[in-house]
């Protein structure tokens, strides 16, 4: 694993329950962890159970021992180590977004697809598909439960930037982040619109904000907290992102990512309206997923909650007996186990780098309708 910050951990976390779990076809080893501070990545190795440390990735690259690496540094420097990877033959997972650029995107893309053909595989951290709810939200679409998708709403709202003391973490810097509420958790929302409801995005427009333009340099702290030091720095990203985006069948979708949302801590929502009925996820209930019946007979219509906590569910027969629920963490989990079961059954894994590119794209295209004045703005116009 590449990079030991917050999402280091809960990959770790994924690593380490998915052999436990579920029946794996093959072992999984955590076998090295690498960071710049060899103290500090030292240290998280020892807590989180990998066996070794480094502070050269290209090293671990090259070692014959590793089969997969896995990418969570921020980016800006996903497309070097995820493209160096794949060329030494291992198997990659990266963290979202696949990058900062539809360049880099498409050059790692690229990179994916000359592995697929030699047997390596590649998939990108949208990890929250991985939700039990939300693979079920994808299936009920599939099945019909809604009809025609009509219209989606999406938003993901938390508020760590709110207070101007927060400091200039890597997350609001646009050379390690590539952008910022748009990139970072509209990239979630557009994955998750894609994934299910089985539709690309193909035109945007959309508007972006930066409420707090300088903050303290950052001292320590990784996540979304953090403790600053002497001086002062520009945010170069956006704090708020709203677009609206056209589905390929024709739908309207509006999305809402910002990190200003007082109140709300990691509050991700996302309700499919069709003509036949509607379902809604929100991440705050992630064991539940609300289901709306138009067929129902009329005087009993209404939302109704299915409890996603039974056997017969998407992952779940494999955690707790019904009714037993489950959190955050356990998509990384889901994730570590079906990259692990592609890897051996030698089939590509979702999302793939392509998919990670498409998201890429439509980032790309709200952040060219925000300069024209919030324009409608083709996904599949190239790339500025
Ligand atoms: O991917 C997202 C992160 O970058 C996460 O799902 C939540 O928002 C938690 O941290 C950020």
């Amino acid at each position: 694993m590449i990079g030991h910050g917050f999402m280091g951990a809960a990959h770790s976390v994924g690593w380490r329950q998915a052999p436990r779990v579920f029946d794996l076809p093959d072992d999984v080893e955590m076998a090295v962890v690498v960071g710049r501070d060899a103290d500090a990545v030292a240290r998280d190795a020892a807590h989180w159970g990998w066996a070794e440390s480094a502070t050269d990735w290209r090293d671990v690259v090259a070692r014959d021992d590793i089969d997969i690496v896995d990418i969570v540094t921020p980016g800006g420097s996903h497309a070097e180590i995820a493209i160096a990877a794949l060329e030494a033959g291992k198997h990659v997972l990266c963290e979202k977004p696949l990058a900062n650029s539809v360049e880099d995107a498409e050059a790692m893309t690229d990179a994916a697809a000359r592995a697929s053909a030699r047997g390596v595989r590649a998939l990108v951290g949208f990890t929250y598909r991985r939700l039990p709810a939300v693979t079920l939200l994808r299936d009920l679409i599939a099945e019909g439960r809604v009809g025609r998708v009509q219209q989606v709403r999406a938003a993901y709202r938390q508020d760590w930037l709110v207070d101007p003391a927060m400091p200039l973490a890597w997350r609001l810097q646009k050379e390690h982040a590539g952008s910022g509420a748009l990139g970072d958790i509209g990239a979630h929302l557009i994955d998750m619109t894609r994934f299910v409801t089985g539709q690309s995005i193909d035109a945007v427009s959309g508007t972006l904000d930066t409420i707090i333009a300088r903050r303290p340099l950052q001292g320590s702290g990784s996540g979304l907290s953090g403790v600053a030091a002497e001086g002062f720095g520009e945010v170069t990203v956006d704090d708020v992102a709203i677009f609206t985006g056209r589905l390929a069948e024709g739908a309207l979708a509006s999305f809402e990512a910002t990190r200003f949302a007082t109140g709300r801590k990691n509050a991700l929502t996302i309700e499919v309206s069709g003509d036949a009925g509607a379902l809604a996820f929100d991440l705050e209930r992630l064991n539940e997923l609300q289901y709306f019946d138009r067929s129902a007979p009329e005087g009993v219509q209404g939302f109704t909650t299915i409890l996603v906590t039974e056997p017969s569910h998407p992952y779940v027969s494999a955690w707790w007996p019904a009714g037993h629920t489950l959190g955050y963490e356990h998509g990384f989990v889901h994730q570590a186990k079906d990259l692990v079961e592609a890897v051996v059954a030698g089939t590509d894994p979702h999302p793939s780098f392509a998919d990670g590119l498409a998201v890429q794209r439509v980032l790309d295209a709200v952040e060219r309708s925000a300069e024209r004045d919030s324009a409608w703005t083709s996904v599949g116009e190239p790339a500025r």
